[in-house]
């Protein structure tokens, strides 16, 4: 059974175990709840972009940075459903919205998302949105056109938050991820990785994760994509070894979660990301693009699962999770 109760200092000697002891862990706990040569495919598609005025360090999107992004309105129905198909076509099972907001205001625009939520939920596929804070009558709405997870990423360490954001605190973060489980949204919460925290803030991370109970039912993490224009454009590259510690950290106390391999990958090896699923990722984002920057083409992610022998989940199996789910 998970547990909720993990100490920093548990997380920190699972983290430091030598890495094959490590990884020997991981793969035993990905075993007994996972299907070890199964990964899940979602599709992102950015349906509002640039100009958001939160201040998130990382983010191209954000409007206090120059990065070139360009900027557009909420896109419309017809588009969205038709890349959400294309995406279906290609093999995704979930297909997640994004918007630069810092959080959802009622009106013109939120009702525009709640058609696309119903549109994309309509063909069969898992909608997650990820639109910044929402409130408990706002969850409850995106609920109810179908929305089956909400995407709130937690990024960092409470302590280390502050040196990242400024425009909005971690409680508020924490405020919207309750309303999101009150609304009976699934939950999917992770952080990005090479924002020059340290370990500790990682392990601080998956802590406030670990500690959610239920556990976020996907935990997304990111390795920083770094973009120029951006405060972060200059950081150091993480230790590809400390990334799978962290992967395999993560799939040890949050055991049932799916763990995404989520941005960053365009520049991970094939190496990397193997060791990645072996320590227990069992989920990606496909295509082209991410939300802004570029992902690994769908060729590439084929002939990566082709060559470990490994297989993508199938279509059958959201079909009945989103059946359970209406
Ligand atoms: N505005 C909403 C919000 O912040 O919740 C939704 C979209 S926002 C782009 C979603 C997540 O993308 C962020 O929480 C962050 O974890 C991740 N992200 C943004 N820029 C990134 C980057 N350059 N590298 C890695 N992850 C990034
Ligand atoms: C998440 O944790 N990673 C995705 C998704 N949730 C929304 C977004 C990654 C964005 C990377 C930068 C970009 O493409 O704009
Ligand atoms: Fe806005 Fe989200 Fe980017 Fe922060 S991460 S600047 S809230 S789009």
């Amino acid at each position: 059974m998970p547990r909720y109760d993990w100490t920093h200092e548990e997380v920190s000697k699972i983290y430091s175990q030598p890495f094959p002891d490590l990884l020997f862990q991981a793969q035993t706990v990905h075993r007994e709840n996972h299907c070890p040569t199964t990964i899940q495919r979602s599709t992102l598609l950015s349906v509002k972009t640039g100009g958001c005025p939160e201040n998130c360090k990382y983010c191209p999107q954000s409007a206090h940075y120059d990065t070139g992004v360009e900027r557009h309105p909420v896109l419309a129905k017809e588009v969205v459903v038709a890349k959400a198909l294309e995406a279906k076509e290609q093999g995704s099972t979930r297909f997640c919205m994004g918007a630069a907001w810092r959080e959802v205001k009622d009106g013109k625009d939120f009702d525009k998302i709640l058609e696309l939520v119903r549109g994309v939920s309509e063909i069969g596929m898992e909608v997650c949105c990820t639109l910044g804070m929402l409130n408990e009558s706002q969850a409850t709405r995106l609920k109810e056109a179908g929305c089956y997870a909400y995407n709130h990423n937690l990024d960092t360490s409470p302590e280390y938050y502050g040196q990242i954001i400024t425009t909005r605190t971690y409680e508020d973060r924490l405020r919207t991820l309750r309303n999101v489980r009150d609304a009976g949204i699934t939950v999917c919460c992770g952080g990005i990785v090479g924002m020059g925290e340290k370990v500790t803030d990682r392990l601080g991370l998956l802590l406030e994760l670990a500690r959610q109970d239920p556990h976020p039912e996907s935990v997304p993490i990111n390795m920083l994509v770094r973009v120029e224009g951006t405060p972060l454009s200059e950081q150091a590259p993480v230790d590809p070894i400390d990334f799978v510690r962290l992967v395999a950290t993560a799939r040890i106390v949050m055991p049932k979660s799916y763990v995404r391999l989520s941005a960053g990958r365009k520049e991970m090896s094939d190496e990397m990301q193997a060791l990645c699923f072996v320590a227990g990722a069992n989920s990606i984002f496909a295509g082209e693009k991410l939300l802004t920057t570029a992902n690994p083409g769908e060729d590439h992610d084929r002939a990566l699962v082709k060559k470990l022998g490994m297989q993508f989940q199938s279509e059958s199996a959201v079909e009945l999770k989103v059946a359970a789910n209406a």
